[in-house]
């Protein structure tokens, strides 16, 4: 994603959240929260998690291109930095800001009050939170353990998703930071970073469906059934291509795009990843809009091998039980899945043995 496409989408973003409601926009920017929120107990723990979020990734992007038509919603590749996720360019205050003991101290969402939900006076009215662990949040799961573990290991959408929908909890934990972390709850779309999130998530699903035309067309219950409120039949966003949403390479900077020394502050984007979708009604179904990267930790190594390289992983924290009930996912599911990746982990970092280096941030 090049500077003046991060920054059409922040502006974007901006107006929906506080601008007037645009014609034709049926929802405004808290009403995607409120709607999550309605819909928590039906699309968390079940088949629609990953069709419903699809759905609703849609219909906010559409939002967002009645306000400017050249804006998808790109996607933070946070596989690609699992190891440091705290100092990716996402977090700069040129973009969604970092964190901090009380309100998100800078970048976009600095400000932004809470509407939901409305039926909690601490939380109705004030700021959005982000609250970090001694200043870290990761380590993540890293791409190549989702390529190697995670995407072939599935030959049903009905074993795949409940992982997957495991692994991006870890994301909504971490990134939040702790129960007072919009991102940590249910009301999670509060925070933008939410939208970033779920596109990559969405990236992973596509990636899974894209091992064979049985993976695309893949789900567990009735396809024919409406993903409320959105009234999209769930056949209809099972093929992505089909809705002209492609999503662009990870790892590299988009075409023309000069890859920049670190900039806290500055403009270097390389790690939010473009998700194009074609605005609604615009354009030629046959030549695809494509959804990109945003943010990258910029440090002194080949970026695509950045994370692959051979250093070390860390463990991935343990999802709290309180998060897994809160998500209907059962606690006993959530340690199979960790214990399977923590056996990754230890088998790879065995393997690399000490011929490790480290990437060194440049100073
Ligand atoms: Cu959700």
């Amino acid at each position: 994603m090049n500077d003046t496409e991060k920054q059409k989408f922040l502006r974007a973003l901006t107006a929906l959240k506080l601008g007037p409601q645009i014609d034709g926009n049926q929802y405004s920017y808290d009403d995607f929260v409120s709607i999550h929120l309605q819909y928590k107990t039906k699309v968390h723990g079940t088949p629609l998690f990953l069709p419903w979020h699809r759905a609703l990734l849609s219909i906010f992007e559409q939002h967002l291109q009645r306000i400017d038509p050249d804006v998808f919603v790109p996607y933070w590749d946070w596989g690609s930095e699992s190891q440091t996720p705290e100092l990716s360019s996402i977090f700069y205050s040129s973009a969604f800001g970092g964190h901090g003991p009380a309100c998100i101290p800078d970048g976009i969402a600095q400000g932004w009050v809470r509407k939901f939900p409305d039926n909690d006076p601490n939380l109705a009215g004030s700021c959005l939170c982000r609250l970090w662990t001694n200043g870290k949040i990761g380590p993540l799961m890293s791409n190549d353990q989702l390529q190697s573990q995670v995407i072939p290991a599935y030959n049903d959408f009905a074993s795949f998703a409940p992982h997957l929908e495991i692994i991006h909890g870890a994301v909504h934990v971490l990134v939040g930071g702790g129960p007072a972390g919009d991102l940590w709850q249910m009301y999670s779309p509060n925070d933008p970073i939410f939208y970033l999130h779920h596109s990559n998530v969405d990236r992973i699903w596509e990636l899974w469906q894209s091992q064979s035309s049985q993976h695309l067309t893949d789900f567990s219950e009735d396809k024919s059934q409406i993903l409320e409120p959105f009234s999209i039949v769930l056949s209809d966003v099972l093929d992505n291509a089909q809705n002209c949403i492609q999503y662009g390479p990870t790892g590299a900077p988009s075409p023309g795009q000069q890859i920049q020394p670190p900039s806290p502050s500055g403009s270097s984007v390389v790690s939010l990843a473009v998700r194009r979708a074609r605005p609604p009604g615009s354009g030629d179904s046959n030549n695809p809009v494509r959804r990109r990267l945003l943010g990258s930790p910029l440090v002194d190594c080949d970026l695509d091998k950045r994370d692959s390289s051979m250093q070390p992983y860390g463990f991935l924290a343990p999802l709290p039980p309180s998060w897994a009930d809160m998500n209907n996912i059962s606690l006993q599911k959530v340690r199979e899945v960790e214990l399977l990746h923590e056996t990754w982990i230890r088998q790879r970092n065995n393997r690399i043995g000490h011929h490790y280096h480290r990437c060194r941030a440049r100073s």
